[in-house]
């Protein structure tokens, strides 16, 4: 019944299921500007909205006047606090247990924060109505440096909480204090100090930054007030919880809200949170009964919309003197600007930043983490980075580093001694994680062989000595990063936003000619799910992938799911697609046997279709099973051939990877050139090794940016001072280095096909790597640790203060 006419090989190379490396098919439309974002949603009658933003970080708002601004043409509401005091809605609540202004109410807390919207017929009526508004501030003393935040006299920035001792997480010690959070065990951990041979302690800094999307986050609402539902298109990488977060603040019953991320020009986390924009714009279409459009420029985003990172992480190690690792200390300052609006699951306020005891077997460890208020912008998102794990990677990487100059041996050794053992997975880490799987070892090996590590110490070594002996103004920096990653939140048992469990979902619906729709509570924003999703359910099925139609981001249509970030679709979504799959084939099974006359119990998969054991003539393929679901099922069975997965996991996964940075500095002008850049990723299964290798790229590029010079900065008046491209480093083509990619192969042991997830791992590993290379160069000339961004001007300040100019 099969067509004997092709081989195996050739029936399977037509599925292009996993392993291939299929071309991307949403880059089709991408790459012709057939894109569908969310500015190309158009709707009639639609108005546009705009913010006036405070040019004070922290002022007294004594009057708002909107009369001007409704008199300019075009202009057709003015909304303010006190609009939104009716609607209840001038405060939301944030994903970390705080409450934020949606416009500022009596005060405002950080520069550029929303003051009112002005919604007009289009975006300059819009513009010449926000300079029409006449707001009178009162300045306020300014709070910048987090290490200020909680001293006696430091200014009172959140009012609203006067008098609160208790917080989301616990008690809070000071009125800039958010929340302290420990984990591990701290008289154990005391007492490995106390009986270390080696210690070492830094504090080490991992500045704040933003993820910057190309496209900005954006959202158009449409309120039917006859029927009384809301429609809202939005840039949003978690639809279903958008949905279920504007039922539950706006109290309007969740089926009468359909939530739709079209296409999206890149998230990174930017795009988890909710924005002041949404309400207003929401609240803007149900007062004027028209649809409203709200379209960040630039400028707005760098500077409002959720940054990331600002973690000042003082480290400490304990070691032997023979370099085995001992216990770990760390305490977090984390400066989380006005409103802790960070994005991590509901438990855990300083995300999984307990798994920076990273790769090594540490006996024992203790970790302190204080939030605090500062007049900067809100938010706290992963950017890249699966909830803070980028700078526990940056921590303890940084920190083993600096044991090992202190030891005087050589890094890679001192990783080799101390990284948990094969034998030892899955392994329990002293702050409370099961690691699924790892083979350190020889990933480590494989990196350092292909690079040729010893080759390239004896040449940084030769190249040290000339520079001794003034030959050459050039240092090299050898930047070695040995991470693990934590992805796939999550067990719904200990992760949740605002209550929502943490698992995701799959449908597969099989049409009778063969091919099929899926859909998933993911949502991509360029991570290419329409290729790879497709590519699980042609392995799975033995349906080309071709023939299957992945369909993502519409909550009326797509089951419900947590979406896209802390790369968890494939550790989640991904084992959904696979278990709704083989529903679909075990459905298919029954069909192929009662066709076959035989037993389910004697057929087997074969490829694309079910074989008779021992009678390779008798198959049945999938493409005919489809049709024969619907026109000719088996006596009793329902037709049709479709199935849903809800998929809670058993635990995260643990990718992980070995990277190697080799740079030349240049000491006269601190100008760096990064010679090498080799990246080994183990993210288990491997869907497909092209859209991986591009998810490495992208990942490293940012990880380049961020070691190396983006930054947000603000000065001692609270003045953003890199607001904008000009002063934001973006890398472009011409600034960034060649990667090159390598793999090992490990498979997650609890997921239906050993996938773990690989979106932001290089952006993990990448930083340190940088970061280590810069140290490295540095080191002989006796500096022990210097503070990233790392751009040209600070590593010639660098060379400076060691004398070497
Ligand atoms: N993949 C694979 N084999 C694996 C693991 C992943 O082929 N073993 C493929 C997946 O099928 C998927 C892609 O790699 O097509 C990324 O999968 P995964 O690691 O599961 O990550 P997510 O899909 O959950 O994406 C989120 C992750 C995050 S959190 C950020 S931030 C980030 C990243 O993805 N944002 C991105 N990569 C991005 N890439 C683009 N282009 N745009 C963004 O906004
Ligand atoms: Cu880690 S930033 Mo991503 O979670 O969207």
């Amino acid at each position: 019944m099969n067509d004997m006419t092709i081989t195996r090989a050739e029936r399977e190379a037509k599925l292009e299921g996993m392993g291939c490396k299929r071309k991307r098919v949403e880059d089709i439309r991408f790459t012709q500007g057939k894109g569908n974002y969310v500015d190309d949603v158009k709707l009639p009658g639609m108005l546009h909205g705009d913010f006036v933003r405070s040019p004070h970080p922290h002022a007294r708002i004594k009057s708002i006047d909107k009369e001007k601004a409704l008199k300019v043409p075009g202009v057709l509401a003015v909304l303010t606090a006190e609009d939104l005091k009716g609607v209840n809605l001038a405060w939301m609540p944030t994903l970390a247990g705080d409450v934020q202004m949606v416009l500022a109410d009596g005060k405002v807390l950080f520069q550029n924060q929303e003051v009112a919207f002005v919604v007009a017929t289009d975006r300059y009526a819009a513009d010449d109505g926000i300079n029409a508004v006449e707001v009178e501030y009162e300045a306020l003393p300014v709070l910048v440096d987090p290490f200020h935040a909680m001293d006696p006299d430091a200014p009172v920035l959140r009012e609203d909480l006067a008098g609160k001792t208790e917080g989301a997480h616990g008690p809070r010690r000071h009125h800039n204090h958010i929340f302290e959070w420990t984990v591990g065990d701290r008289d154990l951990t005391d007492a490995a100090f106390r009986k270390a041979e080696v210690t070492i302690k830094e504090m080490i800094s991992y500045h704040r930054t933003h993820p910057s999307p190309l496209e900005t986050c954006q959202c158009l609402c449409s309120f039917d007030k006859v029927k009384g539902e809301l429609t809202i298109y939005g840039t949003f990488q978690a639809p279903h919880v958008i949905r279920t977060v504007v039922a539950l603040i706006a109290k309007i019953p969740e089926h009468k809200i359909h939530v739709i991320a079209p296409d999206i020009g890149g998230g990174f986390g930017n795009k988890v949170g909710a924005y002041p924009g949404y309400i207003c714009a929401a609240v803007a279409s149900i007062v004027t009964g028209r649809p409203v459009k709200w379209v960040e420029d630039r400028i707005e985003n760098l500077c409002a919309t959720s940054f990331a990172r600002d973690y000042h992480m003082t480290t400490e190690i304990a070691a032997t003197k023979e370099g085995k690792v001992t216990g770990l200390r760390v305490h977090v300052l984390a400066d989380h600007g006005a409103f802790d609006a960070c994005a991590d699951p509901s438990k855990w306020p300083a995300g999984f930043f307990n798994i920076v005891t990273g790769s090594y077997d540490f006996p024992t460890a203790h970790l302190a983490v204080d939030g605090v208020y500062t007049n900067k912008a809100p938010g706290g998102v992963a950017y890249r980075c699966s909830f803070r794990v980028t700078e526990a990677a940056y921590c303890i990487e940084r920190a083993m580093d600096i044991l090992a100059q202190k030891l005087g041996m050589d890094p890679a050794e001192l990783r080799l001694k101390n990284f948990i053992r094969q034998e030892q997975f899955p392994y329990h880490s002293a702050l409370g994680w099961e690691y699924d799987s790892g083979d350190y070892h020889t990933a480590m090996k494989k990196m350092m062989e292909v690079v040729d590590y010893a080759g390239l110490r004896r040449e940084q070594a030769e190249k040290r000595a000339a520079f001794q002996r003034g030959e050459t103004r050039e240092i090299m920096g050898l930047g070695i990063s040995f991470f693990t990653e934590i992805v796939g939140a999550g067990p719904s048992k200990n992760c949740d936003i605002l209550g929502i469990a943490m698992f995701d979902s799959c449908e597969i619906r099989l049409h009778p000619t063969g091919a099929g729709i899926a859909r998933m509570g993911t949502k991509s924003q360029g991570q290419g799910h329409e290729t790879t999703w497709a590519q699980i359910i042609a392995t799975e099925i033995g349906i080309p992938a071709d023939d299957i139609m992945v369909e993502e981001g519409n909550t009326d249509t797509a089951p419900y799911g947590l979406g896209t970030y802390g790369s968890r679709s494939t550790p989640v979504a991904g084992a959904a697609i696979a278990m709704a799959a083989r529903k679909v084939k075990a459905k298919a099974q029954m069909i192929a046997a009662y066709r076959l006359e035989v037993h389910e119990d004697d057929l087997e998969w074969d490829i694309d279709g079910f074989r008779v054991k021992g009678l390779p003539e008798k198959f049945l393929g999938m493409k005919d099973i489809c049709w024969i679901a619907y026109n000719a099922p088996p006596p009793g069975m329902e037709p049709g051939l479709e199935a849903v997965s809800y998929y809670d996991p058993p635990n995260m996964t643990y990718p992980f990877g070995a990277y190697l940075c080799v740079m030349d500095i240049d000491v006269d002008t601190g100008v760096y050139k990064v010679r090498r850049f080799y990246a080994l990723d183990d993210c288990g299964t491997r869907i497909n090794p092209m859209i991986i290798e591009g998810q490495v790229h992208g990942g490293l590029t940012e990880a380049f940016a961020i070691a190396m010079g983006q930054e947000i900065r603000y000065d001692e008046n609270g003045n953003v001072v890199t607001g904008s491209f000009m002063d934001f480093f973006l890398p472009t083509a011409v600034e960034t280095p060649h990667w090159e990619t390598d793999f090992t192969v490990t498979p997650s042991p609890h997921h239906p096909i050993g996938a773990k997830g690989v979106g932001e791992s290089p952006n993990v590993g990448g930083v340190p790597a940088f970061s280590n290379a810069v140290n490295d160069a540095f080191s002989f000339l006796g500096s022990t640790h210097i503070q990233m961004p790392h751009d040209f001007w600070r590593n010639w300040q660098a060379a400076k203060t060691l004398g070497a100019v």
